[in-house]
């Protein structure tokens, strides 16, 4: 454990007198120095851009960009590389998603089925498109444990349903849908599935092949990558099926003054100079990843968040969002502290340099549905340990002592 907490150097830093908490992993994760090294040495050792030079440098930066693509596609389970498509974010696959490849299947009366617990961006891209196609939202509800309804997406489901689209894990509840089962559910009625994975790869092991999915997309910054970089996973005939979004450079294969052909797939997506160093710093995390173990990972997590809600429960006035019963659920633990607004929790937690996340988390239709306007949201990723747990615990009831 002290070893990966090593590796992480800004969890050394002090933040108002007090050694940094940091339980915002969901928000973005620390990155370790793996990851900084790598995209240090790119610039210092390999800068040049990819695809284009026959000399020795491009050569090299463009091995490294496709050898992140390869370790990507291994991580999730990918057939091939030709399957993961670098994006921007979770938020550009996404939309990327809905303007490339559900603008072309929709027609007016189509459905779409979305879940009641998604993150905005996987609400508003298709909202946008309903209106453009005439096709029509639904969302399927969810258990009294915080988890997607697997009856009520059954019935949500008919011929009528052209896509679906859902959260592998809730950014806000930490439960974790049955993908698997939904997804061939979703297939008996012919339906395209679209996992947001932005709050699970990187926390537990990830097989789409195995999980049928037809796109599963998430983001480098959650993972230990940097900002900037995304991934838009599609199966061959899905992504053949999706038109490209950007246009210009690098996408293309001929340009006559009249019209061009574009390249073939993942490449086609990727127009322009693309984010070389934030997809080797990406490569660099899944290595890290690898290293420390996703068994681990997910081992360290889980026990984490059991001893985190057994303290909390603790404490008087503390009501916890947490999918109780739930089978699977994931280092991610929102709460309320009676009588007291969760940014001043998370005010009076920072003065202690501990660090949440306090708001609607980008997550308006589930705080509708759980009566509240927002909460305070601490998550416990594997660089975390039970000091973290216990300043966290101790800067809580300071607060609720301090409001009293
Ligand atoms: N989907 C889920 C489930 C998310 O949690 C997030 C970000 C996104 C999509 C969007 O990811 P992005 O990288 O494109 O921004 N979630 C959060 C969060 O919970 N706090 O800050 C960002």
């Amino acid at each position: 454990m002290k070893t990966v907490r090593d590796d992480f150097t800004i969890l050394k830093r002090q933040v108002n007198g007090h050694p940094l908490t940091y339980l915002d992993g969901e928000a973005t994760s620390q990155k370790p120095v793996h990851v900084l090294d790598s995209i240090r040495a790119y610039y210092d050792q390999e800068n040049a851009n990819v695809h284009r030079g026959v000399y020795t440098l491009s050569q090299e930066a463009t091995t490294s960009y496709e050898g992140a693509r390869g370790k990507v596609a291994e991580l999730v389970g990918a057939a091939s590389p030709k399957n993961i498509v670098f994006t921007r974010s979770t938020t550009e696959s996404l939309n990327w998603l809905a303007q490339g490849y559900g603008a072309n299947l929709l027609e007016a009366g189509d459905e779409i089925l979305l879940t009641q617990l998604e993150h905005h961006s996987n609400i508003v891209p298709w909202q946008v498109l309903a209106k453009v196609t005439g096709a029509k939202l639904r969302y399927v509800s969810l258990t009294a444990a915080g988890e997607i309804d697997p009856a009520d997406f059954k019935g949500k489901l008919s011929e009528k349903t052209k896509i679906v689209s859902f959260a592998h894990v809730s950014n806000v509840l930490g439960s974790r849908a049955p993908v698997k089962q939904l997804a061939a559910l979703a297939h008996e009625v012919g339906a395209t599935v679209i996992v947001d994975g932005a709050q699970a790869v990187g926390h537990f092991s990830i097989d789409v092949l195995d999980l049928d999915v037809d796109f599963y997309v998430f983001s480098g910054h959650k993972m230990l990558g940097p900002t900037g970089i995304g991934v838009l996973y599609g199966k061959t005939d899905f992504l053949e099926a999706m038109t490209p979004v950007q246009y210009g450079g690098e996408m293309i294969e001929r340009v006559t003054l009249e019209t061009s052909t574009f390249q073939e797939l993942p490449w086609r997506f990727e127009a322009g100079t693309p984010n070389i160093a934030g997809a080797i710093g990406l490569g660099a995390a899944v290595d890290y990843l690898n290293e420390v173990g996703l068994a681990e990972i997910a081992d360290r997590e889980e026990r984490l968040l059991a001893a985190a809600l057994t303290a909390l429960e603790k404490i008087p006035g503390v009501t916890i969002y947490e999918p109780r019963g739930a089978k699977n659920h994931y280092g991610v633990l929102s709460f309320n502290l009676a009588g007291v607004h969760p940014h001043d929790v998370a005010t009076v937690l920072d003065m202690a340099g501990v660090a949440v996340r306090a708001g609607h988390h980008c997550a308006h239709p589930l705080m509708d549905y759980l009566g509240i306007q927002s909460a305070v949201r601490a998550s416990f990723a594997f660089y975390n340990n039970q000091e973290d747990l216990d300043r966290f615990v101790s800067a809580l009831r300071q607060a609720q002592e301090y409001f009293a």
